[in-house]
């Protein structure tokens, strides 16, 4: 019956039965670390050591492997730890393509992480399917896409880059974060894993850390599944719990961001305040089409904007909104703001950040599911403020 289901109600269901023991409908927080064995190596369940898996876990693992149609999931104790599980699966020599704009912490660990065991890492505007084709080569054994990217909200075509990675026989992972499994299944479209902070949309609440993989690739799994137990960056029981009850809610909750956020674009793009808006639903965004074609239902919850008057002037925003609450993360149902140069992307080496846009005056806007018509007066009298 699964396979039948529609997203919203395998977002409520996949991976999760009543608690045979008790008859309980949610999911029991299954707080132990280990599982008692009647004999040496005899299960009474599936579980011996919560480290290697925990009934929590497995159910939020099933789920969201179901949201992203993958045969398999893993979860990791952050997003970055699930991108650093991916990168295990490079050796010394080999290189990787990693689209030029990503969050900072995904740049820092390719870059100064991973560098050190010997994996090179080749920055491509992927944007461009030329460059990808100019960059692959039979070294790469890895292709990272993030889109939208983090921060200037490029969007990458997924279909056109694992197509080439596939000729030069690469994996191909996207980190899935920005648009969530809602608006963007990247494994249809040819993808090996999908990759996320689970401590954005997936959470939905800023109350959790996590991250998760997922393929449908039983190779992949195996690698990605050792690594898991061997390096132990797994989530506490409890935010598993968080994130399966929070993926309930998935659905609805993008669907007001993206709303929300589709509407303050076009409000900001009519803004005298405002220099440049970047929104995958505007038609002035440089790649609309493609996102209207990978992305169904919306354009997610994200703006950026290039503030007039530089930095002073994007301080001054940041500071001066009252809904939208300066800090780093996003996804959150409550509204965020924050200034990438000197806050999310501030590990990214300056010549990288001017190359990419990352200015003194763009500005990130999260937002929220708040009544949208607070959200444009909150940000009216922030960018209205002088002096
Ligand atoms: O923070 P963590 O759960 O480890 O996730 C890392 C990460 C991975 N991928 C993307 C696209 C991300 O945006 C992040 C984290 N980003 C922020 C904290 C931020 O404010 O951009």
């Amino acid at each position: 019956m699964e396979g039948e289901l529609r997203f919203e109600t395998r977002a409520i269901h996949a991976g999760q039965s009543p608690d045979p023991a008790t008859g309980a409908i949610a999911t029991p927080i299954y707080q132990t670390s280990t599982f008692v064995q009647p004999t040496p190596g005899q299960f009474i369940g599936e579980y011996d050591y919560s480290r290697a898996a925990n009934p929590t876990r497995t159910a939020l693992e099933a789920n969201l492997a179901s949201l992203e149609g993958a045969r398999f999931g893993l979860c990791y104790s952050s997003g970055v730890a699930a991108t650093g599980a991916v990168l295990h699966l490079c050796s010394a020599g080999d290189e990787v393509l990693l689209c030029d704009d990503v969050y900072g912490g995904t740049n820092r660990l390719f870059h100064r992480v991973f560098a050190q065991l010997g994996v090179k890492t080749t920055l491509v505007d992927m944007t461009d399917l030329d460059a990808v084709r100019a960059a692959i080569s039979s070294k790469t054994k890895l292709v990272w896409i993030e889109t939208p990217t983090n921060p200037t909200l490029k969007v990458i075509d997924i279909a056109g880059v694992s197509a080439i990675a596939r000729e030069h026989g690469a994996t191909v992972t996207v980190d899935n974060t920005f648009a969530t499994p809602y608006l963007q299944r990247p494994l249809e479209l040819g993808a090996d894993i999908v990759c996320h902070s689970m401590t954005k949309y997936i959470g939905g609440h800023s109350d959790a850390i996590g991250g998760c993989l997922m393929t449908s690739d039983e190779e992949l799994m195996r690698k990605l599944k050792f690594v898991q137990l061997s390096e132990g960056a797994v989530p506490g029981i409890q935010e598993c719990f968080l994130f399966l009850r929070s993926t309930k809610t998935l659905a609805i909750r993008v669907e007001r961001h993206c709303a929300n956020a589709s509407q303050i674009a076009k409000w900001l793009e009519g803004h005298k305040a405002i220099e440049r808006v970047l929104y995958p639903g505007l038609a002035s965004h440089p790649q609309h089409e493609v996102a209207a074609r990978q992305m169904r239902g919306g354009f997610g919850g994200m703006i950026t904007v290039y503030v007039k008057g530089g930095l002073d002037a994007a301080k001054r925003l940041v500071e001066r909104t009252r809904l939208f609450q300066l800090a780093e993360s996003l996804g959150g149902v409550e509204s965020l703001i924050e200034h990438p140069a000197i806050m999310t992307h501030a590990s990214v080496p300056p010549e990288q950040r001017a190359k990419l846009g990352i200015a003194d005056h763009l500005v990130r806007l999260s937002v929220g599911i708040e009544h949208v018509d607070d959200l444009t007066r909150d940000l009216d009298q922030a960018l209205a403020s002088r002096g």
